[in-house]
């Protein structure tokens, strides 16, 4: 049975475009659920009560946040087209990079 894969965005978040990037890397048909984030669905805050934020990937009913945390996910799930490097140590070195763009970068407003 195939995958079914709902993705939960705003097309103008740049952490949304990267789980977008992740999952067109990987071939991955997924259903897209634009979001107002003025006005959230009752699904999205059902899926992320905690941060209330796009993107949520929702795999087989099963959501997860955040989006490094959803490219992981990604390329657990679909090994074909490795994102992350194979190397422990490169790895490592992608995830610091990840987190200093988010940290030092992608900066918004609360
Ligand atoms: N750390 C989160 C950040 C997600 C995030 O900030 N999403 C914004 C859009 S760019 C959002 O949903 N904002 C709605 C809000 O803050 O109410 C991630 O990496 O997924």
């Amino acid at each position: 049975m195939a995958d079914e894969v709902t993705l939960y965005a705003d097309g103008r978040s740049p952490f949304v475009c990267r789980v977008k990037i992740a999952l067109n890397m990987k071939g991955i048909k997924y259903k897209n659920m634009e979001e107002d984030l003025q006005n959230k669905s009752g699904d999205l805050l059902n899926y992320n009560p905690v941060h209330k934020k796009v993107p949520v990937l929702v795999l087989n009913g099963n959501p997860i946040l955040e989006s490094l945390v959803i490219v992981e996910y990604i390329d657990d799930i679909w090994e074909r087209v490795p994102i992350l490097p194979q190397d422990p140590y490169e790895k490592a070195a992608a995830r610091f990079w990840a987190k200093f763009i988010d940290d030092k970068v992608l900066i918004f407003p609360e």
